[in-house]
Protein backbone atom coordinates (compact mmCIF):
# COMPACT_ATOMS: atom_id res chain seq x y z
CA UNK A 1 0.00 0.00 0.00
CA UNK A 2 1.49 3.23 -0.78
CA UNK A 3 -0.40 5.44 1.21
CA UNK A 4 1.37 8.07 3.21
CA UNK A 5 0.24 11.15 5.63
CA UNK A 6 2.54 13.61 3.87
CA UNK A 7 4.53 15.55 6.00
CA UNK A 8 3.23 18.74 6.32
CA UNK A 9 -0.29 17.87 6.25
CA UNK A 10 -3.05 18.96 8.94
CA UNK A 11 -4.09 15.31 9.78
CA UNK A 12 -0.81 14.40 12.07
CA UNK A 13 -2.46 16.14 14.46
CA UNK A 14 -3.55 12.35 14.54
CA UNK A 15 -7.16 13.19 13.90
CA UNK A 16 -7.72 11.10 10.89
CA UNK A 17 -10.03 8.41 11.21
CA UNK A 18 -10.74 5.54 9.70
CA UNK A 19 -13.83 3.61 9.55
CA UNK A 20 -16.37 1.70 7.57
CA UNK A 21 -20.12 3.14 6.73
CA UNK A 22 -23.69 1.72 6.45
CA UNK A 23 -27.48 3.37 6.49
CA UNK A 24 -30.24 2.16 8.38
CA UNK A 25 -32.56 0.56 5.74
CA UNK A 26 -29.69 -0.62 4.10
CA UNK A 27 -29.08 -3.15 7.17
CA UNK A 28 -31.25 -2.90 9.59
CA UNK A 29 -34.30 -5.35 8.41
CA UNK A 30 -36.88 -5.46 11.22
CA UNK A 31 -39.39 -2.98 9.68
CA UNK A 32 -42.08 -3.65 11.86
CA UNK A 33 -40.61 -3.99 15.01
CA UNK A 34 -40.63 -2.11 17.99
CA UNK A 35 -43.06 0.62 16.83
CA UNK A 36 -40.94 1.59 12.84
CA UNK A 37 -43.59 3.22 11.25
CA UNK A 38 -43.31 2.95 7.28
CA UNK A 39 -41.24 4.90 5.09
CA UNK A 40 -41.07 6.12 1.32
CA UNK A 41 -38.65 3.24 1.02
CA UNK A 42 -41.08 0.55 2.32
CA UNK A 43 -43.88 2.31 0.06
CA UNK A 44 -41.56 2.47 -3.24
CA UNK A 45 -40.48 -1.22 -2.55
CA UNK A 46 -44.08 -2.21 -2.39
CA UNK A 47 -44.87 -0.75 -5.92
CA UNK A 48 -43.97 -3.27 -8.33
CA UNK A 49 -41.08 -2.63 -10.99
CA UNK A 50 -39.47 -0.41 -9.02
CA UNK A 51 -37.02 -2.66 -6.76
CA UNK A 52 -34.89 -5.63 -8.72
CA UNK A 53 -37.00 -8.41 -7.83
CA UNK A 54 -39.20 -7.20 -5.77
CA UNK A 55 -37.17 -7.10 -2.80
CA UNK A 56 -37.44 -4.59 -0.14
CA UNK A 57 -36.23 -4.06 3.34
CA UNK A 58 -36.39 -7.09 4.84
CA UNK A 59 -34.37 -8.95 6.30
CA UNK A 60 -31.38 -6.82 4.62
CA UNK A 61 -28.62 -7.48 7.24
CA UNK A 62 -31.57 -7.89 10.27
CA UNK A 63 -28.79 -5.64 11.94
CA UNK A 64 -31.73 -5.19 14.12
CA UNK A 65 -31.46 -8.01 16.32
CA UNK A 66 -28.27 -8.89 15.78
CA UNK A 67 -26.04 -5.57 16.31
CA UNK A 68 -24.13 -6.49 19.23
CA UNK A 69 -22.77 -9.45 17.00
CA UNK A 70 -22.13 -6.37 14.07
CA UNK A 71 -20.18 -4.13 16.78
CA UNK A 72 -18.00 -7.00 17.24
CA UNK A 73 -17.26 -7.64 13.56
CA UNK A 74 -16.31 -3.99 13.78
CA UNK A 75 -13.46 -4.85 16.31
CA UNK A 76 -12.30 -7.36 14.73
CA UNK A 77 -11.64 -5.29 11.65
CA UNK A 78 -9.71 -2.66 13.81
CA UNK A 79 -11.48 0.59 12.85
CA UNK A 80 -11.26 3.66 14.38
CA UNK A 81 -15.05 4.48 13.63
CA UNK A 82 -18.33 3.56 12.48
CA UNK A 83 -20.83 5.60 10.19
CA UNK A 84 -24.55 5.03 10.23
CA UNK A 85 -27.78 6.45 9.85
CA UNK A 86 -30.38 6.81 12.09
CA UNK A 87 -34.16 5.68 10.97
CA UNK A 88 -36.28 8.61 11.40
CA UNK A 89 -39.55 6.29 11.03
CA UNK A 90 -38.28 4.64 13.89
CA UNK A 91 -37.82 8.00 16.01
CA UNK A 92 -41.03 9.84 15.15
CA UNK A 93 -44.38 7.46 14.62
CA UNK A 94 -45.79 11.20 14.09
CA UNK A 95 -45.27 14.24 14.00
CA UNK A 96 -44.47 14.81 17.63
CA UNK A 97 -45.05 11.43 18.74
CA UNK A 98 -41.63 10.12 19.99
CA UNK A 99 -41.07 6.27 20.23
CA UNK A 100 -39.28 5.30 23.06
CA UNK A 101 -37.94 2.12 21.61
CA UNK A 102 -36.26 3.62 18.60
CA UNK A 103 -34.40 5.78 20.55
CA UNK A 104 -33.26 3.13 23.15
CA UNK A 105 -32.31 1.12 19.96
CA UNK A 106 -29.64 3.45 18.84
CA UNK A 107 -28.39 4.62 22.52
CA UNK A 108 -27.27 0.92 23.15
CA UNK A 109 -25.80 1.44 19.36
CA UNK A 110 -23.91 3.88 20.18
CA UNK A 111 -22.72 2.94 23.84
CA UNK A 112 -21.74 -0.59 22.72
CA UNK A 113 -19.47 1.57 19.99
CA UNK A 114 -18.16 3.33 22.71
CA UNK A 115 -17.61 0.34 25.00
CA UNK A 116 -15.46 -1.30 22.27
CA UNK A 117 -13.67 2.36 21.50
CA UNK A 118 -14.77 3.31 18.37
CA UNK A 119 -16.24 6.19 17.68
CA UNK A 120 -20.10 6.31 16.47
CA UNK A 121 -20.75 8.94 13.56
CA UNK A 122 -24.52 9.27 12.71
CA UNK A 123 -26.45 10.71 9.76
CA UNK A 124 -30.05 11.55 10.49
CA UNK A 125 -30.81 11.34 7.09
CA UNK A 126 -30.19 8.57 4.74
CA UNK A 127 -33.42 8.79 2.60
CA UNK A 128 -35.84 7.15 4.94
CA UNK A 129 -38.73 9.72 5.23
CA UNK A 130 -41.34 8.89 6.76
CA UNK A 131 -44.28 7.84 5.10
CA UNK A 132 -46.82 10.06 7.09
CA UNK A 133 -44.77 13.21 5.65
CA UNK A 134 -44.92 12.13 2.27
CA UNK A 135 -48.30 11.82 2.46
CA UNK A 136 -48.43 15.56 2.95
CA UNK A 137 -45.91 16.65 -0.04
CA UNK A 138 -42.88 14.93 1.47
CA UNK A 139 -39.79 17.01 0.22
CA UNK A 140 -42.13 19.39 -1.79
CA UNK A 141 -43.94 20.24 1.27
CA UNK A 142 -41.67 23.52 3.17
CA UNK A 143 -43.26 21.84 6.97
CA UNK A 144 -40.83 18.60 5.92
CA UNK A 145 -37.82 20.73 6.62
CA UNK A 146 -39.52 22.33 9.90
CA UNK A 147 -40.28 18.57 11.05
CA UNK A 148 -36.99 17.35 10.10
CA UNK A 149 -35.35 19.46 12.66
CA UNK A 150 -37.81 18.89 15.61
CA UNK A 151 -36.47 15.18 14.52
CA UNK A 152 -33.37 15.86 15.00
CA UNK A 153 -33.79 18.23 17.72
CA UNK A 154 -34.66 14.53 19.57
CA UNK A 155 -32.09 12.47 18.33
CA UNK A 156 -29.23 15.05 19.05
CA UNK A 157 -30.55 15.77 22.56
CA UNK A 158 -30.47 11.86 23.38
CA UNK A 159 -27.66 10.66 22.03
CA UNK A 160 -25.38 14.35 22.22
CA UNK A 161 -21.87 14.45 22.05
CA UNK A 162 -21.37 10.59 22.35
CA UNK A 163 -21.41 10.84 18.65
CA UNK A 164 -18.59 12.40 17.72
CA UNK A 165 -19.76 13.15 14.30
CA UNK A 166 -23.24 14.35 13.48
CA UNK A 167 -24.13 14.95 10.03
CA UNK A 168 -28.13 16.25 8.86
CA UNK A 169 -27.94 14.55 5.48
CA UNK A 170 -26.91 11.50 3.44
CA UNK A 171 -26.65 12.86 -0.51
CA UNK A 172 -29.03 15.34 -0.74
CA UNK A 173 -28.85 14.80 -4.63
CA UNK A 174 -30.19 11.56 -4.43
CA UNK A 175 -32.98 11.93 -2.34
CA UNK A 176 -33.72 15.22 -4.62
CA UNK A 177 -32.67 14.67 -8.30
CA UNK A 178 -32.95 10.56 -8.13
CA UNK A 179 -35.89 10.64 -6.52
CA UNK A 180 -37.93 13.19 -8.19
CA UNK A 181 -36.66 13.94 -11.69
CA UNK A 182 -35.19 10.69 -12.34
CA UNK A 183 -37.44 8.42 -10.47
CA UNK A 184 -35.43 5.79 -9.59
CA UNK A 185 -35.38 6.35 -5.92
CA UNK A 186 -38.40 7.20 -3.64
CA UNK A 187 -40.91 8.59 -4.07
CA UNK A 188 -39.55 7.92 -7.82
CA UNK A 189 -41.59 11.43 -9.42
CA UNK A 190 -39.92 12.21 -13.06
CA UNK A 191 -40.66 16.11 -12.49
CA UNK A 192 -37.26 18.09 -13.02
CA UNK A 193 -38.85 21.42 -11.33
CA UNK A 194 -39.79 19.49 -8.35
CA UNK A 195 -36.32 17.88 -7.70
CA UNK A 196 -34.73 21.67 -7.31
CA UNK A 197 -37.58 22.17 -4.94
CA UNK A 198 -37.17 19.27 -2.85
CA UNK A 199 -33.32 19.73 -2.81
CA UNK A 200 -33.90 23.81 -1.53
CA UNK A 201 -36.12 21.64 1.11
CA UNK A 202 -33.35 19.23 1.93
CA UNK A 203 -30.84 22.04 2.45
CA UNK A 204 -33.28 24.20 4.07
CA UNK A 205 -33.86 21.08 6.54
CA UNK A 206 -30.03 20.77 6.75
CA UNK A 207 -30.01 24.52 7.88
CA UNK A 208 -32.95 24.76 10.27
CA UNK A 209 -31.20 21.66 12.13
CA UNK A 210 -27.79 22.71 12.64
CA UNK A 211 -28.19 25.28 14.82
CA UNK A 212 -30.57 22.90 17.10
CA UNK A 213 -27.64 20.11 16.60
CA UNK A 214 -24.97 22.48 17.92
CA UNK A 215 -26.95 22.67 20.80
CA UNK A 216 -27.63 19.95 21.81
CA UNK A 217 -24.21 18.30 20.96
CA UNK A 218 -21.70 21.03 21.50
CA UNK A 219 -18.88 19.25 21.56
CA UNK A 220 -19.13 16.71 18.80
CA UNK A 221 -18.36 18.47 15.09
CA UNK A 222 -21.52 18.70 12.86
CA UNK A 223 -21.80 18.45 9.01
CA UNK A 224 -23.54 17.12 6.22
CA UNK A 225 -22.28 14.09 3.74
CA UNK A 226 -22.41 15.10 0.11
CA UNK A 227 -21.88 12.87 -2.92
CA UNK A 228 -20.00 13.80 -5.76
CA UNK A 229 -19.21 12.72 -9.56
CA UNK A 230 -17.02 14.94 -11.86
CA UNK A 231 -17.46 15.16 -15.38
CA UNK A 232 -14.59 14.94 -18.10
CA UNK A 233 -14.89 15.55 -21.80
CA UNK A 234 -15.33 12.78 -24.38
CA UNK A 235 -13.50 15.64 -26.75
CA UNK A 236 -12.45 19.10 -27.03
CA UNK A 237 -15.63 20.70 -29.03
CA UNK A 238 -17.00 23.57 -27.61
CA UNK A 239 -20.17 21.97 -26.92
CA UNK A 240 -18.85 18.86 -24.95
CA UNK A 241 -16.92 21.68 -23.00
CA UNK A 242 -20.67 23.26 -22.13
CA UNK A 243 -21.82 19.95 -21.23
CA UNK A 244 -19.09 19.22 -18.83
CA UNK A 245 -19.63 22.59 -16.88
CA UNK A 246 -23.20 21.70 -17.32
CA UNK A 247 -23.22 18.60 -15.56
CA UNK A 248 -20.84 19.78 -12.65
CA UNK A 249 -23.08 22.01 -11.40
CA UNK A 250 -25.55 19.45 -10.49
CA UNK A 251 -22.87 16.37 -9.78
CA UNK A 252 -20.18 18.65 -7.99
CA UNK A 253 -21.57 21.87 -7.05
CA UNK A 254 -25.76 21.97 -6.64
CA UNK A 255 -25.20 21.55 -3.34
CA UNK A 256 -21.53 22.62 -1.43
CA UNK A 257 -22.00 25.89 -3.61
CA UNK A 258 -25.20 27.25 -1.41
CA UNK A 259 -23.62 25.68 1.97
CA UNK A 260 -20.60 27.60 1.20
CA UNK A 261 -21.63 30.59 -0.51
CA UNK A 262 -25.01 30.86 0.05
CA UNK A 263 -26.12 31.15 -3.68
CA UNK A 264 -27.18 28.10 -6.10
CA UNK A 265 -24.68 28.27 -8.87
CA UNK A 266 -24.73 31.45 -11.19
CA UNK A 267 -26.53 31.79 -14.22
CA UNK A 268 -28.70 28.17 -13.44
CA UNK A 269 -32.03 29.42 -13.15
CA UNK A 270 -31.80 32.53 -15.89
CA UNK A 271 -31.12 29.53 -18.29
CA UNK A 272 -33.53 27.35 -16.93
CA UNK A 273 -36.32 29.71 -15.24
CA UNK A 274 -38.70 26.85 -15.32
CA UNK A 275 -37.05 25.01 -12.93
CA UNK A 276 -36.40 27.90 -10.27
CA UNK A 277 -37.82 26.92 -6.46
CA UNK A 278 -39.72 29.17 -4.22
CA UNK A 279 -37.03 30.25 -1.76
CA UNK A 280 -38.19 32.15 0.79
CA UNK A 281 -36.22 35.32 1.93
CA UNK A 282 -33.51 34.70 4.72
CA UNK A 283 -33.35 30.56 3.49
CA UNK A 284 -29.84 31.24 1.83
CA UNK A 285 -28.47 32.81 4.96
CA UNK A 286 -29.90 29.39 7.01
CA UNK A 287 -28.74 27.48 4.60
CA UNK A 288 -24.79 29.08 4.49
CA UNK A 289 -23.63 27.95 7.81
CA UNK A 290 -20.33 27.17 9.42
CA UNK A 291 -19.86 23.53 9.18
CA UNK A 292 -17.25 21.79 11.19
CA UNK A 293 -17.21 19.15 8.02
CA UNK A 294 -17.60 17.75 4.85
CA UNK A 295 -18.39 14.53 4.26
CA UNK A 296 -17.25 13.23 0.66
CA UNK A 297 -18.82 10.15 -1.21
CA UNK A 298 -17.34 9.32 -4.08
CA UNK A 299 -17.25 6.20 -6.44
CA UNK A 300 -16.97 7.26 -10.23
CA UNK A 301 -16.66 9.76 -12.72
CA UNK A 302 -18.99 10.35 -15.62
CA UNK A 303 -17.52 10.72 -19.69
CA UNK A 304 -19.49 13.62 -20.76
CA UNK A 305 -20.68 14.99 -24.36
CA UNK A 306 -23.54 17.09 -25.16
CA UNK A 307 -27.23 15.55 -26.44
CA UNK A 308 -27.13 17.42 -29.64
CA UNK A 309 -30.15 19.08 -28.05
CA UNK A 310 -28.51 21.38 -25.57
CA UNK A 311 -28.22 18.71 -22.70
CA UNK A 312 -25.98 16.32 -21.41
CA UNK A 313 -25.41 12.87 -22.45
CA UNK A 314 -23.22 10.29 -20.70
CA UNK A 315 -21.04 8.14 -22.69
CA UNK A 316 -20.03 4.42 -21.58
CA UNK A 317 -16.39 3.96 -22.01
CA UNK A 318 -16.38 0.18 -22.84
CA UNK A 319 -12.33 -0.41 -22.78
CA UNK A 320 -12.50 0.56 -19.15
CA UNK A 321 -12.47 -1.46 -16.30
CA UNK A 322 -16.37 -0.80 -14.37
CA UNK A 323 -17.50 -3.32 -11.62
CA UNK A 324 -20.53 -5.08 -11.30
CA UNK A 325 -23.00 -2.39 -10.90
CA UNK A 326 -21.30 -1.03 -13.75
CA UNK A 327 -19.53 1.86 -12.72
CA UNK A 328 -16.12 2.87 -14.28
CA UNK A 329 -12.96 2.52 -12.23
CA UNK A 330 -11.29 5.73 -11.86
CA UNK A 331 -9.32 6.75 -8.59
CA UNK A 332 -7.81 9.66 -10.12
CA UNK A 333 -11.40 11.61 -10.54
CA UNK A 334 -11.57 11.43 -6.64
CA UNK A 335 -8.36 13.78 -6.28
CA UNK A 336 -9.49 15.34 -8.59
CA UNK A 337 -12.71 15.94 -6.84
CA UNK A 338 -11.26 16.87 -3.36
CA UNK A 339 -8.72 19.33 -5.43
CA UNK A 340 -11.09 21.21 -6.78
CA UNK A 341 -13.11 21.30 -3.54
CA UNK A 342 -10.35 22.89 -2.19
CA UNK A 343 -9.33 25.28 -4.57
CA UNK A 344 -13.32 26.30 -5.51
CA UNK A 345 -14.29 26.91 -2.02
CA UNK A 346 -12.05 29.12 0.64
CA UNK A 347 -14.43 28.28 3.07
CA UNK A 348 -14.75 24.76 3.14
CA UNK A 349 -14.19 22.87 6.44
CA UNK A 350 -12.28 20.02 6.48
CA UNK A 351 -13.46 17.06 4.61
CA UNK A 352 -14.07 13.28 5.49
CA UNK A 353 -14.53 10.92 2.73
CA UNK A 354 -17.39 9.04 4.34
CA UNK A 355 -17.92 6.70 1.43
CA UNK A 356 -16.34 4.74 -1.49
CA UNK A 357 -16.38 1.12 -2.66
CA UNK A 358 -17.75 -0.79 -5.01
CA UNK A 359 -20.23 -3.32 -5.93
CA UNK A 360 -18.41 -6.70 -7.05
CA UNK A 361 -19.82 -10.17 -7.84
CA UNK A 362 -18.89 -11.48 -4.79
CA UNK A 363 -18.50 -15.44 -4.19
CA UNK A 364 -17.84 -17.69 -1.45
CA UNK A 365 -15.54 -20.29 -2.33
CA UNK A 366 -14.04 -22.42 0.69
CA UNK A 367 -15.78 -20.38 3.09
CA UNK A 368 -13.53 -17.48 1.61
CA UNK A 369 -14.23 -14.03 -0.48
CA UNK A 370 -11.10 -12.96 -2.53
CA UNK A 371 -12.70 -9.80 -3.66
CA UNK A 372 -9.91 -9.15 -5.68
CA UNK A 373 -11.03 -6.29 -7.61
CA UNK A 374 -12.56 -4.53 -4.51
CA UNK A 375 -8.81 -4.97 -2.44
CA UNK A 376 -7.69 -2.76 -5.54
CA UNK A 377 -10.21 -0.52 -5.75
CA UNK A 378 -9.65 0.23 -2.07
CA UNK A 379 -6.10 0.71 -2.19
CA UNK A 380 -6.18 3.30 -5.56
CA UNK A 381 -8.49 5.09 -3.92
CA UNK A 382 -7.03 5.44 -0.93
CA UNK A 383 -3.51 6.62 -2.69
CA UNK A 384 -5.55 9.08 -4.71
CA UNK A 385 -6.70 10.17 -1.10
CA UNK A 386 -3.31 10.74 0.04
CA UNK A 387 -2.55 12.21 -3.84
CA UNK A 388 -5.13 15.32 -2.57
CA UNK A 389 -3.92 15.55 0.64
CA UNK A 390 -0.39 16.02 -0.59
CA UNK A 391 -1.45 18.77 -2.55
CA UNK A 392 -2.52 20.88 0.59
CA UNK A 393 -6.46 19.58 0.68
CA UNK A 394 -7.53 19.09 4.48
CA UNK A 395 -8.90 15.52 4.78
CA UNK A 396 -9.66 13.96 7.97
CA UNK A 397 -11.02 10.27 7.95
CA UNK A 398 -11.73 7.51 4.86
CA UNK A 399 -15.04 5.44 5.79
CA UNK A 400 -15.20 2.63 3.02
CA UNK A 401 -18.68 1.91 2.03
CA UNK A 402 -19.73 -0.58 3.52
CA UNK A 403 -19.21 -2.62 6.55
CA UNK A 404 -21.13 -5.35 4.96
CA UNK A 405 -23.42 -6.48 1.66
CA UNK A 406 -26.50 -4.90 2.19
CA UNK A 407 -30.02 -3.34 0.16
CA UNK A 408 -29.07 -1.24 -2.53
CA UNK A 409 -31.83 0.53 -3.29
CA UNK A 410 -33.57 0.06 -6.86
CA UNK A 411 -30.65 -3.10 -7.28
CA UNK A 412 -32.25 -4.22 -4.30
CA UNK A 413 -30.07 -7.28 -3.02
CA UNK A 414 -27.84 -8.00 -6.18
CA UNK A 415 -25.51 -5.71 -5.93
CA UNK A 416 -22.37 -6.81 -2.92
CA UNK A 417 -20.96 -3.48 -1.81
CA UNK A 418 -19.57 -5.02 1.63
CA UNK A 419 -16.33 -5.65 3.00
CA UNK A 420 -18.05 -8.54 5.08
CA UNK A 421 -19.95 -11.20 2.49
CA UNK A 422 -23.50 -11.36 4.04
CA UNK A 423 -25.31 -14.59 3.01
CA UNK A 424 -29.26 -13.26 3.56
CA UNK A 425 -30.41 -16.83 4.00
CA UNK A 426 -28.59 -17.92 7.34
CA UNK A 427 -27.44 -14.57 8.17
CA UNK A 428 -24.07 -15.65 8.33
CA UNK A 429 -21.39 -13.26 7.90
CA UNK A 430 -17.82 -13.61 6.30
CA UNK A 431 -14.91 -11.31 6.48
CA UNK A 432 -13.60 -10.73 2.42
CA UNK A 433 -10.10 -10.35 1.66
CA UNK A 434 -10.66 -6.48 0.98
CA UNK A 435 -11.99 -6.18 5.26
CA UNK A 436 -8.63 -8.29 6.02
CA UNK A 437 -6.61 -5.61 3.77
CA UNK A 438 -8.10 -2.58 5.42
CA UNK A 439 -7.66 -3.58 8.88
CA UNK A 440 -4.06 -4.22 7.97
CA UNK A 441 -3.35 -0.87 5.65
CA UNK A 442 -4.85 1.07 8.27
CA UNK A 443 -2.72 -0.14 10.80
CA UNK A 444 0.37 1.87 8.35
CA UNK A 445 -0.70 5.79 8.80
CA UNK A 446 -1.78 5.37 12.60
CA UNK A 447 1.62 3.85 12.91
CA UNK A 448 3.12 7.00 11.06
CA UNK A 449 0.70 9.25 12.96
CA UNK A 450 1.54 8.41 16.38
CA UNK A 451 5.41 8.71 15.58
CA UNK A 452 4.49 12.21 14.26
O1 LIG B 1 -25.54 2.25 -1.13
C1 LIG B 1 -25.36 3.59 -1.46
C2 LIG B 1 -25.48 4.46 -0.23
O2 LIG B 1 -26.71 4.31 0.38
C3 LIG B 1 -25.32 5.92 -0.60
N1 LIG B 1 -24.14 6.14 -1.37
C4 LIG B 1 -23.90 5.26 -2.49
C5 LIG B 1 -24.00 3.81 -2.06
C6 LIG B 1 -23.74 2.89 -3.26
O3 LIG B 1 -24.68 3.12 -4.26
Amino acid sequence: MSFAVPADSPVRDNRFIWGVATAAFQIEGAIHADGRVDSIWDTFCAEPGRVLNGDNGEPACDHYHRWEQDLDLLSELGVDAYRFSIAWPRIMRAPGEVNEAGLAFYERLVDGLIDRGIRPVATLYHWDLPQYLEDHGGWLNRETAYEFARYAQVVVERLGNKVTHWATLNEPLCSSFLSYEVGVHAPGYREPAWAYQAAHHLLLAHGLAMPVMRAAAPESQHGIVLNFTPAYAADDRPETQRAVQDAEVKDVHWFIAPLMQGEYPAGWFERFPEWRPIIMPGDMDLIRQPMDFVGVNFYTRHLVTDDGAGGVKHLPQPDAEHTHIGWEVYPEALTRTLVTLHRSYQNLPPLIITENGMAGDDHVVDGQVNDAQRVSYLERHITAVGEAMRQGVNIRGYFAWSLMDNFEWAFGYSQRFGLVYVDYETQERIVKRSGQMLKEWMKEPRLELASA
